[in-house]
């Protein structure tokens, strides 16, 4: 039974947002309330918006994932129902955005085949249970069936959150009944070797208030490092079943699976209000980001088992970096900035946004990279429009995938976007990612005016606020030393300006995003002796399509002592090419080079490589051999 009254329905419908927590340390906002406006952002929900929903609803008919909804052979992975569902909460978030009825008539359409395919006891997956299909739950390592409801559940929500409660819900709220049934304390002792059911269902709790949703959300984390899956050839820390949640010290094994584990416990810490767990997820999360994590917030540096490698494990032209472990991160960070208010989580946040979520989707919104390297060694072709390749076979970005989970993935979060850039706490009003929008909540409008990440100025312009004194918190991002706000100079983290805001009032903050040289720790062996170089929170790569012919692209050598100039919206640094290496050994005396004449060669951000057409590219640059 839903226990929200109409009028909440109805009031979550204007405002809604994926992650809606009952406490913690800030509140969201929805898509109701900020709404993006023309920029960096805004341009990419557009082409999100324009393209990338029909091309997704395309190829889920064209490789028969909807239709397997409506019966005859089952045509895809295992998991290919979840492309149909993330489709739906992209479909949700973007009426909840637009109110497009014609966006609303896609999701109809949708739902009605999904809602059909449902057994009575709630049940729902099309590649288990029916005549001469395998028993359900009879592969709980590799089915996926709990991921499937995971995000059948979510979609649901989205929709309730965007519009009310409609029959997917209905379908989510009896297949997550079916879910407590089957796998409660008296059920089967078991999990999904796929991490998604658990945050899903602490939403659908937090919709509707039903707290055996937020139980068995807390008994699959709970079950996770008990061994109850198999021990597979990549070990169970595949799956994170090999440490319980709140013994582990670092996220390990699949990357997906792992981040989106660790948002689950973060939801069932705050609704149950385990600061043990909370502080597990939140000690991992830290550790992480010291030591597996690539330079552009991707996470995963293994392909064989798309997993996290050991520590400072980050070789650059083996980066996984999935997509979707991006999205998973920026679902944890958010989480963990929603509890806990910490500006760190919205510095990685914004890194992962700009440097692999801006980096999958082809400029036409049509085209994906499933993974996401840092050094791309080969030319590589870019594969036919109408052709589904494997999942990481491509290096360039593909329309469609056997494993398609990365442009469904995008999609959602494109259509969501805007329900990231800011919260409210009783005190005020928090802006965590700065992009022109506007923000109306409550008794507050702002207006938020920029070109960044390209320009560092960001205009706040206080439209309407409440006539006490309140807070604005602006953050300053790790990477800004020499911020200022209105001329001042502001200290790295979080800004607090408690006052009395007058109507009209414009706050001018100034970001520094003059190009710097990064140099990575010395045990990520795998870049020592390079640089990267970033701009404000861009990270930038070298291309060969922007070296002049007569110069061997693997040859260059970055020379950190000529500062990087900025020029037509690259950033240009000065290399010195070493000789040609082309021997029948690849290895010769350690001798500083003598003097070579220098070439001045453009860096790109990196989200927008091979966007002119294949190119081999590099973040992490060699040095000058003195160095
Ligand atoms: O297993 C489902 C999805 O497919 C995972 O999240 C991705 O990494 C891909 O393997
Ligand atoms: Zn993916």
């Amino acid at each position: 039974m839903i226990l929200m009254t109409i009028d909440e329905t109805l009031a979550t419908a204007v405002s809604g947002m994926p992650v809606a927590p009952t406490r913690g340390r800030l509140r969201p906002l929805g898509v109701g309330e900020v709404t993006l406006r023309p920029g960096f952002w805004q341009q990419r929900q557009d082409t999100n918006a324009a393209r990338t929903l029909d091309h997704i609803g395309h190829w889920l008919e064209k490789a028969g994932w909807l239709a397997n909804f409506d019966g005859g052979e089952r045509r895809g992975r295992e998991f290919a129902d979840t492309e149909v569902y993330k489709y739906l909460e992209a479909l949700a978030w973007e009426y909840g955005r637009t109110r497009d009825p014609e966006i609303d008539l896609r999701y109809r359409a949708v739902v009605r085949r999904v809602v059909a395919a449902q057994e009575p006891d709630g049940y729902l997956n099309t590649k288990y249970g029916r005549p001469g299909q395998a028993p359900r739950y009879s592969d709980l390592e590799w089915g996926h069936e709990l991921y499937s409801f995971g995000y059948l559940i979510q979609a649901a929500v989205a929709r309730a959150r965007t519009y009310g409660p409609d029959e997917l819900l209905d379908a989510a709220i009896r297949a997550a009944d079916h879910v407590c049934a089957e796998f409660g304390p008296q059920g089967r002792n078991a999990i999904c070797g796929h991490a998604e059911i658990e945050p899903a269902l602490v939403e659908l709790y937090r919709l509707t208030g039903v707290r055996r949703y937020l139980d068995q959300a807390r008994l699959f984390v709970e079950r996770h490092g008990h061994g109850t899956l198999a021990d597979i050839e990549f070990g169970r820390s595949y799956f994170q079943d090999d440490i319980p949640v709140r013994d582990a010290d670092v996220f390990r094994g699949h990357a997906v699976r792992a981040t989106y584990l660790a948002a689950g416990a973060v939801d069932v810490a705050v609704e149950t209000g385990d600061s043990g767990l909370l502080e597990a997820v939140t000690r991992q999360w830290r550790n992480t980001v010291a030591r597996r994590t690539y330079i552009t917030g991707g996470m995963g540096s293994r392909h064989q088992d798309e997993a996290f490698g050991d520590d400072f494990v980050l070789p650059p032209d083996r980066a996984y970096s999935e997509t979707c472990a991006g999205v998973g991160s920026v679902l944890l960070s958010w989480r963990l900035l929603l509890a806990h208010g910490d500006p760190r989580y919205a510095d990685l946040i914004e890194r992962t946004l700009f440097n692999v979520i801006a980096t999958a989707p082809g400029d036409g919104g049509d085209r994906f990279f499933y993974t996401n390297t840092l050094h791309q060694r080969t030319l590589g072709a870019e594969p036919p429009a109408d052709v589904q390749v494997p999942r990481a076979a491509s290096n360039l970005r593909a329309p469609w995938f056997d494993v398609s989970c990365c442009p469904t993935n995008l999609a959602r979060t494109f259509a969501s976007l805007a329900a990231y850039v800011a919260t409210a706490d009783d005190d005020g009003l928090q802006i965590h990612q700065y992009t022109s929008a506007t923000i109306r909540t409550g008794a507050y409008h702002l207006e938020i005016d920029t070109a960044y990440p390209d320009d560092g100025l960001i205009s706040i312009r206080i439209v309407a606020g409440p006539d006490t004194p309140w807070t604005l918190s602006l953050r300053v991002p790790a990477w800004a030393s020499g911020a200022t706000l209105d001329g001042l100079p502001l200290r790295r983290g979080l800004v607090q300006l408690r006052r009395r805001f007058t109507a009209g009032q414009v706050l001018q903050l100034r970001l520094p995003v003059q190009p710097r040289l990064v140099t990575a720790d010395d045990r990520i062996d795998a870049v020592r002796g390079t640089v990267a170089v970033e701009r404000g929170p861009v990270v930038y790569c070298l291309e060969s399509v922007d070296v002049p012919p007569h110069v061997a692209f693997d040859a260059l050598r970055l020379d950190p002592d000529a500062v990087p100039v900025e020029a037509d919206g690259t950033v240009v640094v000065t290399c010195r090419p070493t000789a040609a290496a082309d021997h029948d050994w690849p290895y010769r005396p350690a001798v500083p080079a003598g003097a070579v004449e220098a070439v001045r060669v453009p860096l790109h951000p990196y989200h927008r490589w091979a966007r002119r057409g294949p190119s081999t590219m590099r973040v992490w640059i060699p040095l000058t051999p003195e160095r």
